[in-house]
């Protein structure tokens, strides 16, 4: 008797879709739905009039831009965590850079092909920052830091990414940056706040389909690099908000019974009618839910911006 051979899974985004898409019930990592492509449609999303987060961060961000560098103070590395296209943080940037002020910016990416247009801009942009790109998951880059660093650390994590997080995951990952915090070092980060529940329904459910895109993305991906034959036709978004928890869910949920093969992982996928998979969970927050998730990890606040109506927050964390 011949013995199968097992397929050759040797990628995390391999082993991770193996294993969401036979778990039941059926789920896969946001993380997952950034490449080239998927980065354009990010863009394309903080661009939108629903989705809100971008513009009123960039907004808090511009108004209160002497108060926050001035707490950042001089002669630091500021790290950022999911750099993006750095729009928001060019404010940051173009200010210290305005005040003189000593630092070296450290953008960390899961995306490469962000990092590459971010160091283009910000060498065209602001020639005077002193720029190096770090490639990676915020886990794996985390001790990148504490290797590399040997000035004052000041760490960006903008755009709500923690959102992406389950409580549990967040405070984990809280922790983590608590221990490669020295007493000085300060952690800059954004929170979607709370608030009407249609408004947050809205941001994740456009009309134009482009966060229906930015979902199906994965199962782009899917197919290009493993060999899938998703049909993208036969899945359709769907978000829902809880208001009690603040938790925002995204799943793709297929509208039909069917087959699915994925190649490189010798894999035969059954769905029925109306089974779903989850995709990504946008958490949203109050100052309560901040203040615990912050305790749990033995941070504390000493400072917050928001805007007028509170959609949005950005709160300045110190070692406790
Ligand atoms: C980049 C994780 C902050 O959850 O709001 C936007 C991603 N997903 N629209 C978010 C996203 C759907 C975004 N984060």
């Amino acid at each position: 008797m011949q013995e199968k051979t097992k397929p050759l899974i040797n990628t995390t985004f391999k082993k991770e879709v193996y294993e969401g898409l036979t778990a039941f019930p059926k789920f896969l990592s946001s993380k997952y739905f950034y490449d080239e492509v998927g980065d354009k449609l990010f863009q394309d999303i903080m661009a939108m009039p629903e989705y809100y987060l971008t513009n009123t961060e960039f907004d808090i961000l511009s108004e209160h831009k002497d108060k926050i560098t001035s707490l950042f103070g001089n002669d630091f590395s500021l790290f950022e965590l999911g750099a993006g296209d750095g729009k928001k943080t060019k404010i940051l940037l173009e200010h210290l850079s305005k005040n003189n002020i000593d630092f070296d910016y450290r953008p960390i990416d899961i995306s490469q092909n962000a990092l590459e247009q971010l160091k283009k801009s910000v060498n065209a942009e602001l020639p005077n920052v002193v720029i190096n790109t770090l490639q990676g998951t915020y886990f794996e880059t985390l001790k990148n830091i504490d290797e590399n660093s040997t000035k004052r650390k000041i760490i960006l994590f903008l755009g709500s990414n923690i959102g992406n997080l389950l409580h549990p995951q967040a405070i984990d990952f809280l922790q983590k940056i608590h221990a490669i915090l020295d007493k000085e070092d300060l952690v800059f980060m954004g929170f979607d706040q709370k608030k009407n529940p249609q408004t947050i329904l809205d941001a994740y459910n456009d009309k134009t389909g482009i966060t229906e895109a930015f979902n199906k993305n994965i199962l782009t991906r899917i197919n290009a690099e493993m060999g899938g034959n998703f049909n993208l036709e036969n899945f359709t978004h769907w978000e829902v908000y809880d208001p009690e928890s603040g938790t925002a869910k995204s799943y793709l949920v297929s509208k039909v019974k069917q087959e699915v093969v994925i190649e490189a992982l010798e894999l035969q996928l059954h769905f029925d009618a109306w089974e779903t998979i989850h995709t990504e969970i946008s958490q949203k927050y109050d100052d309560k839910v901040v203040t615990w998730l912050s305790e749990q990890a033995n941070l504390k606040i000493i400072a917050q911006f928001a805007d007028n109506e509170n959609l949005y927050k950005n709160y300045i964390f110190k070692k406790a």
